[in-house]
């Protein structure tokens, strides 16, 4: 179907390129885990606690049970007895399957039905009798520690208060002399808001379990089906060799996606009891009050320097509030995920940070919503601290931004927490940034503006990422090392298929996996399958999140087809009986050939090497038959993607209303796959970033009852809230990925929170305003400018 393909550049290989997978979701020919059918299918339902802290007294299920399309209605005694209650988090936690002694947060599991069908299941929930005995909940994170607080985690042995772990980086000694010597300290609480990742697609899972063969298939919404295949075999002691774990189409994951879910246990559980398929799929209000939420930190911010602008120093202490159960996804080592580059772009000469994370009662979750691993945080922090710091000084952001930023020739650049940074040039995409804003008419403009009493605001960020976990070595998750398998077929024809370990949720994988072989072996994309999200069908890894998937992923794919090519390199010898280095390979339009050095066009195509790999004839002495490779890629460092973001807004003095006028964005991913697809991404986190900065809060009242379980709660923006994004490109390759591809998946999202809050500050000046926290809604806008706090 070439009509959907806009061949009009490099058509073999990297380069713009609609999207395959587009071909079926604009027809409606998706299959999302909820278009799942098997026969005999039973629907589940979950009873969810009203209430943020109560111990259950009671639960009575019999008139449930008596409900004549009834199949199973399970309560978390009845897990117990099966060592089910309880199953493990990604970051060694325990999460309650169904609760046993006590409800933690409101909207936690209770009990579960199996019905005939959905509206039934639905319906017998509300047979069910739970009896509460009510308890004090724990909802600011700042009175999580205080000796009077309810003890949450009374399920821990020996716990004794709401402590959930400490972590500490950087040097204390030595951030502490630089802030003693420093002319100018600035210190501001900035608070990153708990928000929601809200996917289209809401979570769920069919489990089909085969009593008679004793195996297990899942479908479930999961950006890491490998991962989540041999957790559930460690926890329910079910070989893994017999669970199939299907991730089919995936209606966006955007880190909510990463967890095992108590919903995916409880459709198990109801298959194994019933004998039958059994479907669970969460509604709206489920998926924001009950599933992974993101950030929820409040940091005390330092920021030394001298009076000329040099920063010297960043200091940190972070209050993160993990929730009832750290359900955190993050390597092992890193509980604050990748908090520790939170020194951002700037060459400074200490830094130190300390972590104290709490449980409250609310949901667990933390690494979510394209965070880069909790790098959105850090980059929130530093941009707001040098913005403070420039208005302190009575400089430019820019310019203090360009004195401080680490500069292009002390890459690989270490920094003062321990991140070796691959690659960089900050100078050239500030440049760029500058030049498109057309910034210093932009000031003058404003100038102009605030001589008219208008409030305009121009705010300016600027991030680095690491992205790309591994290497396997520092990272893991559970003990499992964070590499990514992949397998590449060649068919006869020249056609192949290639194998991933990591599994699109909306990111166009199909597209740019296919288009990173095809430029390697110079065959079109079209004619490379892309196969993922499917356990028994694909090589181990540990799957897409933290923007990994094309560092990692994507570069075993390059080394596959490389290894590929290698192989045809002696078949082709062989077929033109001339040594391995006298042949040259040559890619053109017509596709991709071995030519006898120095004699063009008497070669052979990698079609026609394909059908001598699999026909008949001999090969090379030692040559096997077939043109495949397998590979698990092992990465040497992250990746360190960087952009420089200006947002432009104006603030309506009358009604506090923020509107983002412009948006420029550059960003550089070193080389891109398919600058189409990249732009999508970063348009996409761009209106993350401007739903955070302005409207998307998960708050809740002080009984601890969600005020953001719905979509009219929990604001999300829309076409009408975000402008004709200004996206400008660097490119900067990353010096140890095969192609000098860097991760670019959160990158917008991660930026563009402190642009948008810098700039409505910015336009604020005119008040005094010196700071307000996230969301930037009317009613706190408007606090702002009476001078007062914002409200709680
Ligand atoms: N790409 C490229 N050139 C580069 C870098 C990336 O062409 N130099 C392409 C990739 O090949 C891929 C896409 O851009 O098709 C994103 O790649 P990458 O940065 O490797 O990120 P992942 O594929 O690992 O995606 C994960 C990332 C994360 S962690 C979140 S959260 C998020 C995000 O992607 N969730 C998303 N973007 C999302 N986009 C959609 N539509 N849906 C989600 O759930
Ligand atoms: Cu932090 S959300 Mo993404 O890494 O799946």
């Amino acid at each position: 179907m070439s009509t959907f393909v806009d061949n009009d550049q490099r058509p073999l290989g990297h380069g713009r390129m609609l999207r395959k997978e587009d071909r079926r979701f604009v027809r409606g020919r998706g299959t999302y885990v909820d278009d799942i059918s098997l026969p005999g299918m039973l629907h589940l339902a979950v009873l969810r606690s009203p209430v943020a802290h109560a111990r259950i007294v009671g639960v009575d299920t019999l008139a449930a049970e008596a409900h004549p399309k009834v199949k199973a209605v399970v309560t978390g005694a009845m897990l117990a007895e099966r060592g089910l209650a309880w199953m493990p988090t990604l970051s060694g936690d325990v999460q309650a399957v169904l609760a046993t002694d006590k409800v933690r947060f409101q909207g936690q599991e209770v009990a579960f039905v199996v019905a005939e069908d959905r509206y039934a299941a639905r319906d017998a929930l509300e047979l069910i009798d739970v009896e509460y005995d009510v308890l004090e909940p724990v909802v600011d994170v700042r009175r999580a520690l205080d000796d009077d607080a309810p003890l949450i985690r009374d399920d821990l042995e020996g716990k004794r208060d709401n402590h959930c772990f400490d972590w500490e980086t950087g040097d204390p000694a030595a951030t502490a002399a630089v802030f003693d010597r420093a002319e100018v300290v600035v210190r501001q609480e900035l608070v990153f808001p708990r928000v929601h990742p809200a996917p289209m697609e809401t979570c769920g899972a069919v489990a089909d379990y085969d009593r008679v063969e004793e195996r297990l298939t899942l479908w479930a919404t999961t950006q890491a089906p490998h991962a989540h295949r041999t957790l559930l075999s460690m926890f329910a002691g079910l070989p893994e060799h017999r669970i199939r774990v299907v991730s089919p189409d995936i209606g966006g994951g955007f880190g909510n996606k990463v967890p095992i879910y108590p919903g995916y246990v409880h459709a198990i559980v109801g298959s194994m009891l019933t004998g039958r398929p059994v479907k669970w799929t969460e509604d709206r209000t489920e998926n924001l009050v009950a599933s992974g939420f993101a950030r929820d930190y409040v940091m005390q911010g330092e920021i030394a320097a001298t009076r000329d602008g040099r920063i010297l120093g960043l200091r940190s202490h972070v209050l993160a509030d993990h929730g009832a159960f750290n359900g955190t996804a993050a390597p092992r080592k890193f509980p604050g995920g990748f908090f520790g580059v939170f020194t951002g772009s700037y060459d400074l000469e200490a830094a130190y940070c300390s972590m104290t994370a709490v449980h409250t009662n609310k949901a667990p979750g933390g690494v979510a919503y394209a965070c880069s691993f909790r790098i959105a945080e850090a980059v929130y922090l530093v941009e707001r601290m040098v913005d403070l710091l420039a208005a302190e000084l009575g400089r430019d952001p820019v310019s203090l931004r360009m004195q401080n930023f680490i500069r292009p020739e002390q890459f690989p650049y270490t920094s003062r927490t321990g991140w070796v940074y691959d690659s960089g040039d900050y100078p050239r995409a500030m440049a760029e940034a500058l030049r498109i804003a057309g910034y210093d008419e932009l000031r003058a403009e404003q100038a102009e503006r605030r001589s008219r009493g208008e409030l305009m605001g121009i705010g300016v960020s600027f991030f680095t990422e690491a992205v790309g976990a591994g290497p396997r070595k520092d990272m893991d998750m559970l003990g499992l090392g964070m590499a990514d398998g992949c397998e590449l077929r060649v068919h006869p024809t020249g056609s192949a298929v290639i194998r991933l370990a990591v599994q699109t949720q909306g990111q166009g994988h199909e597209t740019t996996f296919a288009q990173l072989v095809a430029e390697e072996l110079g065959i079109r994309p079209d004619d490379v399958d892309v196969v993922h999200g499917d356990t028994d069908n694909t090589p181990y890894g540990l799957g897409t999140y933290g923007s990994r998937s094309t560092p990692v992923s994507g570069a075993a794919a390059v080394l596959a087809a490389r290894r590929v090519r290698d192989k045809a390199r002696l078949i082709a010898a062989g077929m033109l009986e001339v040594a391995p280095e006298d042949l040259e390979w040559t890619k053109d339009d017509s596709g991709g050939r071995f030519d006898v050095r120095g004699v063009p066009d008497t070669g052979v195509t990698i079609q026609q090497i394909a059908m001598r790999a699999h026909g008949a004839g001999d090969l090379p002495a030692g040559v096997e038959g077939g043109l495949d490779a397998q590979i698990s890629y092992n990465p040497d460092n992250l990746t360190y993607p960087f952009g420089a973001y200006i947002c432009v807004v104006d603030v309506d003095p009358g009604t506090a209303v923020v509107k983002v006028r412009r948006f420029i964005a550059v960003d550089d991913c070193g080389t891109r796959i398919n600058e189409m697809i990249v732009e999508g991404q970063i348009h996409g986190g761009l209106a993350d970033g401007i739903g955070m900065a302005l409207m998307e809060f998960i708050g809740f009242d002080e009984h601890g009852n969600c005020l953001g379980g719905s979509l009219m709660d929990y604001l999300i923006p829309t076409a009408l809230e975000v402008p004709d994004w200004e996206c400008g490109t660097t490119v900067t390759p990353s010096p140890h990925h095969p192609i000098g591809a860097k991760g670019v998946g959160e990158s917008a999202t991660v930026g563009s929170p402190p642009a948008v809050v810098n700039a409505v500050v910015d336009a604020l000046a005119l008040y005094g305003v010196r700071h307000a926290d996230m969301p930037l809604t009317p009613s706190r806008v408007w606090e702002a400018m009476q001078g007062r706090a914002a409200p709680p």
